[in-house]
């Protein structure tokens, strides 16, 4: 094990909360880029830098520098935007963003292949348009997610505004964000004090996600921490604690592994906000600062122990965790189509494959949203799943809406098999510097010949979760797909099969670095079996346990038996 701090820590360190040389590297006008030190601090005002890896081969041999562009994500809690909002965000993706607008699997969008010159003004507009960029991405606590659950509106109400709360009163307090981005003052002096973060942040990235019960719609499991909100006559209680998610692994190193939450006990609703803010600390100081690999609670707490965590989370809050309270997911995919509220309103939920709003041929995605955000009254709610929710409708606008949305090509999900309106997949090639494989581009493909084979059978309709990631760091959940791939080299990934339809299980690894060929030779006598032997409403993943084709996944401490209701 690593002795010495990893260089990340210097780097925060000395970053003067996290401002580094960002100013004179955007003013650099000979590259394309900027220093390496700052790319790491770019991040926590919510960027990455990139480069086209299609072009690189062929800029390398025209010796010229990769063609860098940035990619953007927004902070937008709970996935809520409004129609206002939306219009200025399609227009910076019309206007600096190579690939229109991107909804990624926490429910925020991204602009991919901003240039360095237009990175200011793009900020500096989804700001005046009430949003931010900052922490979306980086060693802090991101976007809050939250279910967007439109049917029960006051509780989502609440939990929504749980979810901005925690995002902005967890967000870091540097001023280096207005300076840069916003013209603000500038610093002189010492930079402000960091009251949660400090000097150096976090030892890694940190994330929150809201569930409301029967939905797990956000895969509240895959969260650091994950919040599963308890109602009690028509309110919101409180909430049992789930901690220590994640899903990044890497190839070949046992010591790195996807692993889901664990539920720790119940806090009011009074308690929340010191809760999180606890479990945030407690982290900040025990996370390991000298392996990256290792630095995500998931390790703290399985290095410590759980209930090493419990016991200095309730000292540091001066009270104990009440038991976990019974709840029961049904289900962790959206629910596309029209689907009425208790008040009376309409909220239509559009299957938006990949998440990638875009205009191609008949597709007019991009202009379909366009034209909706001019036309809606309500609020649109993006979704974990990638998404998009035309959320509180008047009946008497349902018909101009759907003429929207048929006349764009958005209505898809009324004709989509089962497995493509569920399935997921993280970007990857091109953007994507990690990637190992295709995954958003290699998704049409593959669907096509799952619905080939799943049609054959007679499964067209059985709604298995797919998921496909172009590494194993997971941003498409995929140690929650009851079928993944899980990318490994160009046309190769692992095939993993078995996880539950409520996100409360992972799947294991059926077949090791393979291609599309024995992906499919391998799934194929197991629909033949699931159309023949599934019992009523079984999952594919369930069937596969209960056949025997999987074995049983070890005992986890994930949720106890008692809270299961
Ligand atoms: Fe992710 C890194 C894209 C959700 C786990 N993720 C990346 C980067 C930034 C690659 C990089 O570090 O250079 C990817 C940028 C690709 C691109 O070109 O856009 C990237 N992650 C995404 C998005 C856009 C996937 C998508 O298709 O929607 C999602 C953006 C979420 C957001 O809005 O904040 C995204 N990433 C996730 C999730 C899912 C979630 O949070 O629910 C996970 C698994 C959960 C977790 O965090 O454990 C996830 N991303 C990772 C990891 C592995 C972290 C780990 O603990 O090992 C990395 C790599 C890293 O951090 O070193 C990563
Ligand atoms: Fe990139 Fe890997 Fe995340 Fe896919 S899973 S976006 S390939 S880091």
């Amino acid at each position: 094990m690593a002795s010495e701090l990893s260089e990340l820590e210097h780097i925060k360190d000395r970053s003067r909360q996290l401002r580094g040389s960002i100013a004179e590297g955007l003013a650099d006008a000979v590259t394309g880029a900027i220093s390496e030190a700052d790319t790491k601090l770019l991040k926590f005002h919510g960027s990455y830098q990139q480069d086209d890896r299609d072009l690189r081969e062929e800029r390398r041999k025209q010796k010229l520098e990769p063609l860098y562009a940035f990619m953007l994500r927004a902070r937008l809690p709970g996935g809520v935007v409004t129609p206002a909002q939306w219009l200025v965000f399609d227009r910076l993706a019309t206007e600096y963003a190579s690939s229109g607008l991107r909804i990624t699997t926490r429910q925020t969008f991204q602009w991919h292949g901003i240039l360095k010159h237009d990175l200011k003004c793009t900020i500096a507009a989804i700001n005046h348009a009430m949003a931010s960029t900052i922490a979306a991405c980086g060693d802090v606590l991101r976007n809050v997610v939250a279910t967007p659950l439109p049917e029960r509106s006051s509780v989502h109400a609440e939990a929504y505004a749980w979810a901005a709360k925690l995002s902005a009163e967890l967000a870091p307090q540097t001023s280096a964000y207005h300076e840069l981005w916003l013209d603000g003052e500038k610093l002189v002096g010492e930079p402000e004090p960091e009251p949660l973060y400090g000097r150096t942040y976090l030892p890694r990235k940190f994330k929150i996600g809201l569930a409301i019960p029967p939905l797990n719609d956000i895969d509240v499991f895959a969260q650091d921490l994950g919040l599963i909100a308890i109602e009690e006559n028509g309110r919101l209680a409180g909430f049992n604690l789930a901690v220590g998610g994640g899903m990044g692994a890497t190839h070949g190193d046992p010591s790195t592994y996807p692993r889901l939450g664990e539920v720790i006990g119940f806090v009011t609703a009074e308690q929340l906000r010191e809760a999180a803010e606890q479990v945030i600390a407690i982290q900040r100081d025990w996370g390991d600062r000298r392996e990256r690999r290792h630095a995500r609670l998931k390790y703290t707490l399985d290095h410590r122990g759980t209930d090493a965590f419990v016991a200095e989370l309730e000292r540091r809050l001066g009270f104990a965790l009440q038991p976990a309270r019974p709840f029961r997911f049904e289900h962790n995919g959206d629910r596309c189509g029209w689907l009425q509220g208790e008040d009376g309103r309409w909220h239509l939920t559009l299957h938006i494959e990949s998440g990638r709003l875009l205009d191609r041929g008949d597709l007019r995605l991009l202009s379909g949203m366009r034209e909706l955000a001019r036309a809606h009254t309500g609020d649109f709610r993006l979704t974990c799943n990638q998404n998009v929710i035309v959320a509180n409708v008047d009946a008497a606008d349902r018909e101009c809406i759907d003429a929207i949305v048929a006349a764009h090509g958005l209505d898809g999900y009324r004709r989509q098999s089962a497995i493509r309106r569920h399935a997921i997949a993280c970007v990857a090639l091109p953007t994507c510097g990690l990637a190992m494989a295709e995954s958003e581009r290699y998704l049409p493909t593959i669907l096509e010949k799952l619905e080939a084979r799943l049609e054959h059978h007679g499964l067209l309709d059985a709604p298995i979760l797919l998921r496909l990631s172009g590494c194993p760091n997971g941003c498409s959940r995929p140690y929650l797909g009851e079928i993944a791939l899980v990318g490994r080299a160009p046309g190769r990934y692992d095939l993993r099969l078995g996880a539950d339809f409520a996100g409360q299980r992972m799947n294991v690894v059926h077949r090791e670095n393979v291609d599309e060929a024995a992906i499919l030779d391998a799934l194929e006598p197991l629909f033949a079996s699931y159309a023949a032997a599934r019992a009523p409403g079984e999952g594919f993943g369930d069937f596969l346990l209960r056949s025997g084709v999987l074995a049983p996944p070890p005992a986890r401490r994930t949720i106890p038996a008692e809270v299961v209701a």
